[in-house]
């Protein structure tokens, strides 16, 4: 009796009627799992740094990593609201080692390039089939790119004027935690050019 109540209930909640498409819950699963390797790339990266004694660079890592999970957390809600199913990503060969603080910060860019990419063909896809509700959700994820863009090309700045000779890795390791500060400010004509 009880058993077939619940059922009854089980049917009533759980509908199958929904606007968000297949390929769009797919798209947006494949994002999930972009985020979710931005996050363990950058905990790799964080505990690389730690042990080299790069300490600064280590904490603004360790955060980032959280960021990022939260990034794929923010997808996850929004597939299972939409009547989707969103999928806990398989993450694997994520690199351990790398050669220097340098090499850390230009595979940064360019993973978040690769992100930006991935985002503006979601976004893309949303706009040509008028899923006005997704193309929304994902102006969030537009805006953080460009931020994130803009913080990876400032901290390889760092490189190019402090120079890592002498104390100047030392320097750059003190410098890149004031970076998330220097973005927050606004830009010309009041425009945020930075982390929210
Ligand atoms: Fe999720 O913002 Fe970068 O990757």
């Amino acid at each position: 009796m009880y058993n077939s109540k619940y059922q009854e209930m089980k049917k009533q909640t759980v509908t199958k009627t929904r606007s968000l498409t297949i390929e769009t819950e797919k798209k947006l699963n494949a994002q999930i799992l972009l985020e979710g390797q931005s996050s363990a790339y950058y905990l790799s990266m964080a505990s690389w740094c730690d042990k080299e004694g790069y300490s600064t660079s280590a904490e603004f890592l360790y955060r980032h990593s959280e960021e990022e999970r939260q990034h794929m957390l923010k997808i996850f809600g929004y597939i299972n609201n939409a009547g989707g199913h969103a999928l806990q990503p398989v993450i694997d060969n994520i690199p351990h080692q790398f050669k220097s603080l340098h090499e850390i910060f230009e595979q940064i860019l360019e993973h978040e390039i690769s992100v930006t990419y991935s985002i503006n063909d979601i976004v893309d896809h949303c706009f040509s089939i008028r899923d006005f509700a997704t193309f929304h959700f994902l102006q969030w994820f537009v805006t953080e790119q460009r931020e994130e863009e803009t913080l990876a090309r400032r901290a390889l700045e760092l490189f190019d004027l402090i120079g890592e000779d002498g104390v100047g890795l030392w320097t750059i390791d003190q410098e890149l935690g004031k970076l998330e500060n220097f973005v927050q400010k606004p830009g010309p004509g009041g425009v945020t050019d930075g982390v929210v």
